[in-house]
């Protein structure tokens, strides 16, 4: 496990996100944005184990698409609404995609990427990771696409970013069950843990050889649902907490804010 890689990753998807939220709040990017910040850890420590899957994400998706190498400055145009964009200025940020990974984005129903994801395993046999939320999981066409992978015995892995809410309602006032619950009873490997990378890696390390699998992952948003704004500090910070395990942890951070301020920089100057 190389912890300071995956540090690295989510420090990148850190400063991206809070450019982001910076061109949120001056409106140069007045359309939705949905941030990642505080969920960085799931796809920056599971893009080091499961480089060369295909890749498919719901709407909260910079984080993945960058974990995975995505190409920056298309994203940022994307966001800018440029034609240069990753989806031609077409998407905005819900529906960013880099076939190049390859990752495919969202198309606007929640967890709709998880039978898409599904049916690329079984019609591809490729080595396939669905991320999405903890409310898409909930949906019927998620459910019967968990059970259609463990009947046919498919290659994917999805990875469930439980930040306990839908928009702003929490998991108790939704449901009483648990989707870990579920996965397990139609016979999908299956693990529930918190966003510590050490647990993430050698959850997913394991996993990875008796796919089709399933891991919910309790991570923390610490913005609203969309845009910059939040409602105060936030229950944890799992990047604040590598600062102190990571070596030369300063170093990385600074190093990849000024990377991401560079270019954030030389596409704005672009407009
Ligand atoms: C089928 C469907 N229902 C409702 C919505 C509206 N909607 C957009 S995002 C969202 C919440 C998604 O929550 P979750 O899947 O947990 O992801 P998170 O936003 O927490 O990352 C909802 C209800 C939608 N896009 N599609
Ligand atoms: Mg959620």
């Amino acid at each position: 496990m190389n912890l300071q890689e995956i540090f690295r990753r989510m420090c990148l998807i850190r400063y991206f996100e809070l450019q982001v939220a910076e061109a949120v709040k001056k409106k140069i990017i007045p359309w939705l944005a949905y941030l990642s910040v505080g969920q960085e850890a799931p796809s920056a420590t599971i893009s080091t184990l499961t480089k060369g899957y295909s890749v498919f994400t719901q709407h909260r998706g910079h984080s993945v698409y960058l974990a995975y190498g995505g190409n920056i400055e298309q994203l940022i145009d994307e966001l800018l609404g440029c034609k240069t964009g990753c989806c031609k200025g077409e998407g905005g940020s819900p529906c960013i995609q880099d076939l190049n990974i390859p990752m495919y984005g969202h198309h606007g129903l929640i967890g709709e990427n998880i039978p898409l994801a599904t049916g690329y395993a079984l019609a591809t046999g490729n080595s396939t990771v669905a991320y999405f939320g903890d409310a898409a999981a909930e949906e019927d066409y998620a459910l019967t696409s968990f059970g259609f992978a463990a009947t046919h015995k498919l290659p994917i892995l999805y990875i469930c970013e439980d930040n306990n809410l839908s928009i702003l309602t929490p998991i108790k006032d939704r449901r009483n069950w648990n989707v870990y619950d579920v996965t397990t009873a139609m016979g999908l490997k299956s693990a529930a843990i918190i966003d510590d990378p050490k647990i993430i890696f050698n959850t997913v390390k394991e996993l990875i050889n008796h796919l089709p699998a399933f891991v919910n992952i309790q991570t923390c948003r610490h913005l609203w649902h969309v845009g910059c704004g939040n409602d105060g500090p936030p229950k944890w910070d799992r990047l604040d907490e590598m600062r102190n395990i990571v070596s030369n942890a300063k170093e990385i951070e600074e190093q990849m804010r000024m990377y991401v301020e560079d270019l954030w920089q030389k596409q704005l100057q672009k407009l």
